[in-house]
């Protein structure tokens, strides 16, 4: 079958019409994100302050249910359309879930001029619950609300709807939202927060000196009162040492659900990501080093980690 991607006009795809629109869409996406999460925005306007900063995102990060087309694919359509390659696949078997990052266009059209959504194109980090792994009770909430959702083809909208900041489905009621998180917190985020952005990182290693160095970084976090995700270790490192991340806990947000119950539940965080350069790079002179000589990708283990930025335990520890 021909890819979607060939079906666009080449200069779509990589010139500056295509370009520009992306950019729009990941504006919005932010515009939602930065209105919904009070420590995310803080945190950006507190890196931007600090001497007039321009901020590059490392990636953005998005949820969904692996079924009937409403998985991975129905969020990568767009960025394969702009001349993403898909890259590696991240498994994480206790989780239910598995994760598959994409790669942006090779300059000149990924290095933008301007900061954060505007600034090199980030990577894209999308995750699904492996809806088949769930309990019968789990898998029947997830099925219903994706099948209203499929009934107007909604997962063909998820950047729409991301964009937007609206569900493609209907609200659930209190008591699927519990059912569903008392079994995976990933699936109650994902019934309630759809295809919103789930976090954007900040390239650390591209900011000025000391806050380019992430331990200086964490430091400046928790010095302006936020709390980060302490989930084996505030700090997450790659085997490779060369991939170091960590993350705030998310806000929480007001949700009226469809049996008129107003709670708030876990919305969005933002990350923070410091790639070391490559052992074989490591003569380059410090000037010279771009994105390229760095460590890539992402790391299972540091995932599996940053993924708790969502859940209850992180949200209600004390401090
Ligand atoms: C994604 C967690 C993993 C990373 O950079 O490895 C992640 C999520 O919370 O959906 O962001
Ligand atoms: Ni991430």
């Amino acid at each position: 079958t021909m890819s979607h991607a060939s079906s666009l006009h080449p200069q779509l795809v990589q010139g500056q019409v295509g370009d520009s629109f992306l950019r729009n869409v990941l504006s919005s996406m932010e515009h939602v994100y930065l209105n919904r999460n009070p420590t995310a925005k803080a945190m950006l306007d507190l890196t931007t302050d600090h001497d007039n900063q321009s901020i590059c995102y490392d990636h953005l990060a998005f949820r969904t249910f692996g079924v009937d087309g409403h998985g991975i694919e129905s969020m990568s359509k767009l960025f394969l359309d702009f001349g993403y390659t898909q890259m590696e696949e991240l498994t994480f078997p206790k989780k239910k879930l598995r994760a598959l990052w994409f790669s942006p266009p090779p300059i000149p059209n990924g290095v933008g001029g301007g900061s954060g959504v505007h600034g090199p194109l980030p990577r894209i980090f999308i995750s699904e619950l492996l809806v088949h792994q769930m309990s019968r009770q789990a898998q029947e909430i997830i099925h219903k609300y994706v099948g209203l959702s499929g009934a107007t083809a909604g997962h063909e909208r998820s950047a729409l709807a991301s964009a937007l900041g609206c569900l493609t489905w209907p609200k659930p009621s209190h008591s699927e939202f519990q059912q569903l998180a008392r079994e995976s917190e990933y699936a109650a985020w994902t019934l309630v927060n759809g295809y919103t952005l789930n976090h954007v990182t900040i390239s650390i290693h591209r900011l000025k000196p000391p806050l380019n160095d992430i331990n200086n970084f964490n430091q400046f976090v928790e010095d302006n009162g936020f709390k980060l995700n302490s989930e084996g270790g505030v700090l997450k490192v790659s085997p490779d040492g060369l991939l170091l991340q960590s993350s705030t806990v998310a806000d929480s947000i007001p949700f009226q659900f469809s049996d008129g119950f107003t709670e708030s539940v876990p919305c969005s965080y933002i990350e923070f990501a410091q790639r070391l350069v490559l052992p074989q790079y490591k003569h380059l002179p410090q000037h010279e080093v771009e994105e390229v000589h760095r460590r890539d990708g992402f790391e299972v283990g540091n995932a599996d980690k940053i993924f708790e930025s969502t859940s209850k335990d992180q949200l209600t520890r004390k401090a």
